[in-house]
């Protein structure tokens, strides 16, 4: 293993930045860049002067620690530089390092090495990153619970299971003339079963544990003038979307990631749907559809005062199976004028004829006087990740395609098994269909790494981390 360096910190100006090394030369550099002053005490932060190499120009004073492996964060000996932040020291300490045989770290290298000399599971390593990532609440809980183990542990207790069902089979193989069989064959059955259902069970946190990364894609979509821009700036806090009188103001796609609940959203306001002769704003229709297609949810605004007409009705039976909330806008204008018995204006009527439709429910709004603001904040996380807010993100959840297909994989595998007994397949033979059930629950913790499976966690890091 050689020496590798990175700058930790995002680059650029801030107050602080952190040049950290590891590797079995990491002091031998320290040494060469504070030249003719003691070596720091392991884990003890000292002031040093930190120059180009022995005798060369004063970089900075910065606050230098020592961590002697195996304790350290990659479980090699490490030093972290903590100096001043900005485009020039950092880069110039790195530089410094470099010179005295450091090697510039590859994306999530460090944690790459922690991984290798034992110090994380490769899901633990995964959760790092989406520590790093997160952008809501949930997926803080989320990112937390996996550095903590907790679906590391979920994942082992799986492959326990697993363990022990292959000593049942074993066992049963090698007595197999033994009056009573150690093991029936209804409990090999029954662990099998148990041991399917349990990764079952963990499958299903896939699609709402998927989405905590990236955020439920949400898009706002309706005819023009609709009042698309006005929520979308509504639930952003912020002004970020033109919104005029003027049908047809929005041309591209603007896209943001909001919190809503705690659960992450991205939030995509697109071109009003119609027929248009403008260039354009046919492009910005165009790149709406294409949302469309991926959405998770949507989002069909439509006034309040206007019927849900033909076209609006075929656009939404065209969504298919993707859940959609309808909006009826500018609920200030109908309730304003009647008062409080507000006539609904076609909202629950129209709502119960849209049969074709995945119209979940139907929300009356206004950015306005806000009405209905709270509604849909509350209805949005409970139609996409329903299950974790029932139950809270600090649960066993698999929250990347890695993980979902490695507990497939194992899932499958003892179906397999199971149905192979059940067609009267020798005990001996059908055994080794868990082989590889168990084989994908390592690959998934990394007890068996390969490159490639290292480099597929890896590539997604930063520098530094
Ligand atoms: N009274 C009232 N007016 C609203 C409300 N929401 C939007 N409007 C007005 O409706 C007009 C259109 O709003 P936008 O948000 O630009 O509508 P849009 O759907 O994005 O329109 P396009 O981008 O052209 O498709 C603007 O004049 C808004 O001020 C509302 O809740 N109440
Ligand atoms: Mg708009």
């Amino acid at each position: 293993m050689d020496t590798i360096a990175a700058l930790a910190t995002a680059a650029g100006p801030g107050a602080i930045a952190l040049v950290r090394m590891s590797g079995p030369e990491a002091l031998q550099i320290l040494r060469a860049v504070t030249a003719d002053q003691a070596d720091p005490s392991p884990r003890t932060a000292s002031v040093r002067s930190i120059t180009k190499g022995k005798g060369g120009d004063l970089l900075d004073r910065a606050l230098v620690t020592f961590f002697p492996r195996p304790d350290s964060y990659t479980g090699e000996d490490m030093v972290e530089i903590s100096c001043h932040g900005g485009w020039l020291v950092p880069r110039m300490i790195l530089d410094a390092c470099v010179a005295e045989g450091a090697r510039m770290a590859e994306p999530g290298e460090f944690t790459r090495r922690a991984v290798l000399h034992g110090k994380m599971d490769l899901v633990q390593a995964e959760a790092v990153l989406d520590l790093i990532e997160g952008r809501s609440k949930a997926q803080h809980d989320a990112a937390l619970f996996q550095v903590e183990r907790g679906l590391s542990r979920r994942i082992s207790e799986l492959r326990e299971q697993l363990v022990t069902l292959e000593a049942y089979l074993a066992h049963y193989i090698d007595f197999p003339e033994e009056d009573e069989a150690p093991v029936p064959v209804d409990r090999v059955v029954g662990a099998a079963e148990a041991l399917r259902e349990a990764l079952e069970e963990l499958l299903e946190t896939a699609p709402e544990g998927e989405l905590l990364r990236e955020g439920a894609l949400t898009v706002l979509a309706g005819p023009p003038n609709s009042g698309k821009s006005s929520l979308y700036n509504a639930l952003l806090g912020e002004e970020r979307a033109i919104v005029t009188e003027v049908p047809g103001t929005t041309r591209d796609a603007l896209e943001a990631v909001i919190s809503v609940g705690g659960f992450p959203f991205r939030l995509v306001d697109t071109a009003g749907l119609h027929e248009s002769d403008d260039r354009v704003e046919e492009m910005g229709i165009e790149v709406a559809r294409r949302y469309l297609d991926r959405a998770d949810v949507v989002l069909f605004c439509i006034e309040s005062h206007s019927e849900i007409g033909s076209a609006e009705r075929e656009f939404l039976e065209g969504l298919g199976d993707v859940p959609t909330v309808l909006l009826r806008t500018k609920a200030d204008l109908v309730s304003g004028k009647a008062g409080s018995a507000a006539p609904k204006s076609g909202g629950g009527a129209a709502f119960q004829d849209l049969n074709g439709a995945q119209v979940r429910e139907s929300v009356e709004i206004s950015v306005v006087d806000g009405t209905g603001l709270g509604r849909l904040q509350a209805l949005l996380p409970e139609m996409i990740y329903g299950g974790l807010v029932r139950t809270g993100a600090s649960v066993p959840a698999l929250t990347r395609a890695r993980q979902s297909e490695a507990v497939r994989k194992a899932r499958d595998h003892v179906v397999e098994f199971m149905e192979a007994l059940e067609a009267g397949t020798p005990v001996a033979v059908a055994s080794a269909l868990l082989r590889p059930a168990e084989t994908a629950l390592e690959e998934l913790l990394g007890l068996i790494s390969t490159d490639e499976i290292l480099d597929r966690v890896f590539r997604e890091f930063c520098i530094g981390k």
